[in-house]
């Protein structure tokens, strides 16, 4: 409790200039009537004598009384802030329970009036304006150098826009195009290929290729069932390993498994029927270029057990492009097959324009900046893993995937669906962009497991600051007051 002389040299003080704790603004509220009293601001009702105002007693029901000391802290709407006037700097407010607690708030309070029982914190308004000013010249040379930076981009975004779209109305055309004459221009050719008399025709057997996919399925099945082995012996090591040995290799190895076995699932796809898409396809290609096959056959890609379905697929789809002999159909089988080459050529158009499409919905952010960012992707070390923001589309931790792009929102960019954790969710990130005129990854957290915190400075956050907000940003460095 305070004394009552204290209390009533603060409050005459109070009465002398203005009332201890109140605002400029609310001065005319805390004036005495012409008998001394006062009346409680919410429930004027209420009167006390004047002098009881700041007397560390609460006598309003809206605390009113007690803007310079902690008594009402218990009412439900007492000023809760108290006014600093930091004679000679930005005047500020403090929770009145922060008042006379022995620590100096110089960071809201550099006049140290928050500590005005003890008086034990000296005014240093000059020194903190002093850093202050430092802080806003600096902040505005970096703006200013991140803002010429930006409108770099912006140009660079400007031309990227235009050339995408250009390539749009072009694959429009093309599409109209084929559309029209897709038909007609098949019967053409069909016709000029019909006098290739002396090519020869090589027809692959469907019982040959039915063979042959059953070979690659008992393939698959073998090394399916070595790698399942080999799951469990590194699934018993990563449940078993002793972590308290530091040894490098062997929790990179677990790691890197763990890693891999989270995402069996996502990485594992349906093995398709080989002998249904041989015989789809053989109803297309009835005849085709047997050493071209074979070579496709026996090339070294197909070495990766879970793969082979996926590059089955991949050659089968292959065929037409890997001819070298173009063979000699009859009529009607050649006009079919320029149908078949006009409409996958169409689909290849359509597929290209809904990519694009599809690329310019992505949202680029204020004047379409970020598609600047899609041609410099950015690496950094930061701790033990190297980060990769390939910008709009995706993050990666080492070779593990943090996420693909989803959205830009309040200046930060989003990403989601990255690989699976260790008995977790699937990793994501925010990338947190502030301003600054190159581009710097500051930080990496990860604030719950598998959700990443980027802070990334780049020109692109930059924008003009009131003198309000740029004093939001002001950290003052209390180390450097004295
Ligand atoms: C790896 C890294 C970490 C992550 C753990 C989760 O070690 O991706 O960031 O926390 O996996 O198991």
């Amino acid at each position: 409790m305070l004394s009552n002389a204290l209390i009533l040299a603060i409050a005459s003080l109070g009465a002398a200039k203005s009332i201890l704790g109140v605002p400029p603004q609310m001065e005319s509220l805390y004036k005495p009537d012409s008998n001394g009293n006062w009346h409680c601001i919410l429930d004027p009702s209420h009167v006390i004598r004047f002098d009881q105002i700041n007397d560390n007693f609460c006598d309003c029901p809206d605390g009113s009384d007690e803007p310079g000391t902690n008594a009402c802290e218990f009412t439900f709407e007492s000023p809760k802030m108290f006014y600093c006037a930091n004679e000679g700097f930005l005047p500020n407010f403090i929770e009145n329970y922060k008042l006379n607690d022995g620590v100096c708030d110089y960071e809201i309070c550099c006049d140290g009036l928050d500590e005005y029982l003890s008086g034990k914190c000296p005014d240093v308004c000059p020194q903190v304006k002093r850093q202050y000013d430092d802080y806003v010249r600096t902040q505005k040379e970096e703006i200013a150098k991140g803002l010429l930076a930006k409108k770099l981009l912006e140009e660079r975004a400007a031309e990227l826009r235009a050339a995408s779209e250009r390539s749009m109305s072009e694959l429009a055309t093309k599409i109209e195009d084929i559309k029209r004459t897709g038909s007609e221009s098949a019967l053409v050719e069909s016709e000029s290929h019909k006098s290739d008399q002396d090519e020869t025709l090589l027809v692959i057997e469907e019982g040959k290729l039915n063979e042959l996919s059953q070979l690659y399925v008992d393939k698959n099945t073998e090394l399916s069932s070595k790698l399942k082995l080999l799951e469990t012996i590194m699934l018993d090591m990563s449940k078993n390993y002793n972590p308290n040995f530091n040894d490098a290799a062997v929790k990179s190895a677990i790691g890197s498994f763990q890693n891999y076995y989270s995402n069996k699932a996502e990485l594992e796809l349906p093995l398709p029927d080989l002998k249904e898409i041989a015989a789809q396809r053989l109803s297309l290609f009835s005849e085709y270029h047997q050493n071209g096959f074979l070579n496709l056959l026996t090339s070294n890609i197909y070495s990766l057990p879970g793969m082979v379905h996926l590059y089955f697929n991949q050659f089968v789809d292959s065929f037409p492009q890997h001819s070298t002999k173009e063979p000699t159909y009859e009529n009607e089988n050649k006009i079919a097959k320029n149908d078949h080459k006009v409409s996958e050529e169409l689909q290849f158009l359509l597929r290209d324009l809904a990519a694009l499409e599809l690329e310019n919905k992505k949202n680029y952010g204020e004047n379409d900046v970020l598609r600047a960012l899609v041609e410099q992707p950015y690496e950094k070390k930061i701790g033990e893993y190297t980060y990769k923001i390939d910008f709009m589309n995706s993050i990666y931790q080492d070779r593990t995937l943090v996420g693909r792009y989803t959205g830009f929102e309040d200046g930060s960019m989003e990403f989601a669906w990255g690989d699976r954790c260790w008995n977790g969710p699937q990793r994501s990130a925010t990338v947190n962009l502030i301003c600054a005129a190159e581009f710097d990854l500051l930080s990496v957290d990860e604030p719950q497991k598998c959700h990443y915190q980027f802070v990334l400075t780049s020109p692109v956050a930059c924008k003009e600051l009131s003198e309000e907000e740029l004093a939001k940003g002001f950290k003052l460095n209390k180390a450097q007051l004295f």
